[in-house]
């Protein structure tokens, strides 16, 4: 089997690996020749648990090929980012679009293209099939959309389910094929659309249900009641899963798929509407948080409040629509000073005044704040010890921190 997989990024580089450790030649297009070069010297790009292993693996399999230029194939993955217009809500898929018209120049006659990043519902019909009919190749489009989570990518790619959505069943049962050299879950053949509102619908699911979670805090604030202590009780209900309060939702995935649904359908999609902006509104409530402790706790200097963590979530490396990022421009629009901020797991300057050393960070804080737990914060709490702590991730347990 042969696959090119176009797009080098999060999705792109572990399936590309995936697939050349279990079999298939590969040959994985990037976009930017840099990128390219240090995966050719087999530069690892971004922080994954195995991500490292499965890369030497791949490379000694001699099945992989990195390059820029699109190659003469029958199967493609395109794994390129979409994200949402800001005004309108809704997809962006010029990304798509973009790899789209390259490979319809190279591919052969009756390729098969799959699409694996999240669409709204009906982006195919709309945007790729006109460009399709447009060049008049002939080729079979599919849609199956990624489900890895970051954190535990390499696993979720072996052990999820995998929606496949296409034309015809012949075509579906080839797809199945690739995606079986490695993947263990179930594979579930379905129509596009069928594939492109389920994908939106599992992170708008998860998105609703922490805004639930972020809800109860505020209320259980307003209420003098502790949200952890309530949510683990109700949990211990048979039906009830309450998710953990946070100081906002960011990735590239949950913060984004639901506006796709509230772009398209701002009738309908109400509770969708709501909770991305109760979402959305953590950071704001993070700051009203400090200002309160501080007044508390009788600080008025902003510049000696630390924010602890940069990532969207603990033990990766990826900052995209991060809450502490949120946070940092909601300060900036308070005309508040720049505080400092500290994360293990970003080494690329991301903030005005980010500390590259913990005790460095330590020596130039009163107040730190806690947005991101960290297997390295979870094991170096008693370093915290002096320190006025906010945590918003519930990672102190013994009553000497401030809560969300
Ligand atoms: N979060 C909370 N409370 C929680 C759970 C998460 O505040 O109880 C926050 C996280 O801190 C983070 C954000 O939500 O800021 C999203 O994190 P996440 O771990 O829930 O999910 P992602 O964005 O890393 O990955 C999601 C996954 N989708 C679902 O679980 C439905 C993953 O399976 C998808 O493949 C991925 O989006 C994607 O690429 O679409």
């Amino acid at each position: 089997m042969r696959v090119c997989v176009v797009g080098t990024g999060y999705i792109g580089l572990p399936t590309a690996l995936m697939l050349a450790s279990h079999g298939v030649y590969v040959e994985a297009v990037g976009h930017r020749q840099e990128t390219v070069d240090r995966l050719r010297r087999g530069d690892v790009t971004f922080e994954e648990k195995g991500l490292p292993e499965l890369f030497a693996q791949a490379r000694e399999s001699g099945r992989i090929n990195f390059r820029c230029d699109y190659p003469e194939e029958d199967f493609y993955i395109i794994t390129v980012p979409t994200p949402y217009l800001p005004d309108s809500k809704k997809v962006d898929a010029s990304a798509i679009v973009d790899a789209l018209r390259h490979v319809l120049a190279h591919c052969r006659d009756g390729a098969i293209i799959v699409v694996e990043s999240t669409i709204s519902p009906g982006t195919i019909d709309r945007e790729v099939r006109p460009v399709v009919a447009e060049s008049g190749k002939h080729v079979h489009l599919a849609h199956a959309p990624e489900r890895i989570i970051p954190g535990n990518m390499l696993k979720e790619l072996i052990h999820n389910s995998r929606t496949i959505g296409c034309d015809d069943a012949a075509t579906g049962e080839t797809i199945k094929k690739v995606y079986l050299s490695f993947c263990q879950g179930d594979i579930v053949v379905t129509d596009i659309k069928t594939a492109e509102m389920t994908k939106v619908v599992e992170n708008t699911f998860r998105d609703i249900n922490i805004a639930f979670a972020n809800e109860l805090a505020k209320i259980c604030r307003r209420g003098g009641m502790d949200v952890a202590e309530v949510i683990r009780i109700a949990n211990k209900h048979p039906r009830v899963n309450i998710l953990q309060p946070g100081p906002g939702v960011g990735g590239h995935c949950i913060s984004i798929d639901p506006w796709f649904l509230v772009g398209d359908f701002p009738e309908e999609a109400r509770l969708i509407r709501t909770a991305r902006e109760i979402n959305s509104s953590m950071p704001a409530y993070v700051l009203d948080r400090i200002e309160s402790i501080m007044r508390e706790k009788g600080l008025s200097d902003y510049s000696r409040i630390g924010l602890y963590g940069l990532t969207y979530k603990e033990d990766v490396d990826d900052t995209r629509e991060s809450p502490t990022l949120q946070l940092l421009e909601v300060m900036e629009k308070r005309g508040l000073p720049a505080p400092l901020v500290y994360d293990p797991m970003v080494s690329a300057k991301k903030a005005a005044r980010q500390c590259f050393d913990y005790d460095e960070f330590l020596a130039g804080t009163d107040m730190i704040v806690l947005l991101v737990g960290h297997s390295h914060i979870r094991s170096s709490l008693a370093s915290l010890e002096g320190k006025t702590v906010l945590d918003t991730r519930g990672i102190v347990t013994d009553g000497s921190a401030y809560k969300l």
